[in-house]
């Protein structure tokens, strides 16, 4: 089996080049943003860039951007420059799902807030239709959670609460998350409406019409789609 971890590294370190000095960047979460916050951190220590500064999307990451250099603020309501991160699952109009890491609802408060939002990942993320391969992680409130779910059991059938081990998975933000189903038509943004309308649920892990480009790295080399 190929290894991806070079194949991420390459796409990171595409993304990565865009960050100039004085710029606020939105830090994703995953092991392909791993990547970048690493070689911004490289870049700051060597002089190349200066000024840097992180708005982080998840604890882990804060802690590895801290390890590495790059001073982490929190997130204010200005904009920032630039925000890379990861994805599940990439559309060819570059719709995205994220959160398999479980970390959706601080990236879409962030990358919401992003001139430009930078997507890194090896070629497996890239799918002809959301819902092909991955779940779409949907974060709700524990309060009353399996009503929550029987509710969107209503609308996207099958789906599981993330659990890990015996208890439920908790995010940053003391939430639980149901691993949803995408039926395989319809109109997703109609149903990221529909979603969001459904009481107890806090945020869905689809980026529509967020993302600027996608560096996608293969064997073959670094793709930029946009
Ligand atoms: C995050 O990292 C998520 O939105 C997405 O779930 C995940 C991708 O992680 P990896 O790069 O490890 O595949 O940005």
């Amino acid at each position: 089996m190929i290894d991806l971890e070079p194949l991420k590294k390459e796409a990171a370190l595409r993304a990565a080049g865009l960050v100039e000095s004085g710029m606020r960047v939105g830090l994703g979460t995953g092991s392909t943003a791993k990547y970048a916050i690493e070689e911004i951190g490289r870049r700051l220590a060597t002089g190349e860039l200066r000024g840097v500064v992180g708005v982080s999307t998840s604890e882990a990451s804060t802690v590895l951007a801290r390890e590495v250099g790059i001073p982490v603020e929190p997130l204010d309501p200005r904009l920032l420059d630039l925000a890379i991160d990861g994805a599940d699952e990439i559309a060819p109009n570059l719709d995205l799902i994220k959160g398999l890491g479980g970390a959706l609802l601080r990236e879409k408060l962030t990358e919401v807030q992003a001139r430009r939002l930078i997507i890194i990942a090896d070629h497996s993320k890239v799918v002809s239709r959301l819902g092909e391969k991955a779940p779409l992680p949907v974060e709700i409130a524990p309060f009353g959670f399996l009503s929550t779910i029987e509710r969107l059991r209503r609308i996207v059938p099958g789906g599981r609460l993330r659990q890990p081990g015996t208890q439920p998975y908790v995010t940053d933000n003391g939430n639980y998350i149901y691993d949803a189903q995408l039926p395989a038509q319809g109109d997703i943004a109609a149903l990221e409406r529909e979603l969001k309308g459904t009481l107890g649920v806090v945020e869905t892990g689809l980026f529509l019409g967020m993302a600027e480009r996608a560096f996608v790295a293969s064997p073959e080399g670094v793709r930029e789609l946009t």
